[in-house]
């Protein structure tokens, strides 16, 4: 297994739309591997290729106390959207530092195949549904920060530019 760099906004790589994954094979599984223990020692509850410069729908996620329930979505689609939305607060691996609300459907119906290509459809509620939502924005290249108000948006992008200057000075 391997760690993956996670790309940070705002790369414009983040923005690139992820392609189906055509067949469950070595490859997606390896990847699958790493993007767990890339999210896991991120302390994040979730991860989608795209962060990590691969640009098919795959996506973990792992929202249990004890980190020991892994989700895996291949080429997930949510097939059903509640009425009802909710604000809640939102991080993302990809913008560190940075936590804002974030309005979104209170529950979701999503399908995906699983590591092994069976497919399944599940139905998501609370801290599940919103981060399913969040990864899923990543594989159509969005970033939650595009839901923030310019003038936030702009703050956000100054301050990662100059982490990252920093990061390269020191
Ligand atoms: O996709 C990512 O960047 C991972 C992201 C998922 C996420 C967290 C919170 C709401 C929606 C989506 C993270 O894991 S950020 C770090 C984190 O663990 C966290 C941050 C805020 C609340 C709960 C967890
Ligand atoms: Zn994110």
């Amino acid at each position: 297994m391997a760690l993956l760099p996670i790309l940070c906004f705002p790369d414009p790589k983040l923005h690139t739309v992820a392609r189906p994954v055509a067949s469950v094979d070595g490859r997606i599984r390896q990847l699958v591997a790493d993007m767990l223990e890339t999210m896991y020692d991120a302390s994040g509850i979730g991860l989608a290729a795209t962060q990590v410069d691969v640009h098919e729908r795959v996506v973990v996620i792992d929202v249990s106390e004890e980190r020991n329930a892994p989700l895996v979505l291949i080429n997930p689609e949510i097939t059903w959207y509640s009425p009802e939305k909710q604000m809640n607060e939102e991080g993302c691996l990809s913008v560190p530092g940075v936590y804002d609300g974030v309005e979104r459907a209170t529950r979701i119906k999503v399908k995906a195949m699983d590591d092994q290509g069976q497919s399944r459809e599940i139905e998501a509620e609370g801290i599940l549904a919103v981060c399913v939502q969040h990864e899923m924005d990543h594989l159509l290249g969005k970033v939650f920060v595009e839901y923030l108000s310019p003038l936030k948006r702009n703050r956000i992008k100054t301050k990662m530019l100059k982490a990252r200057r920093d990061t390269e000075r020191a």
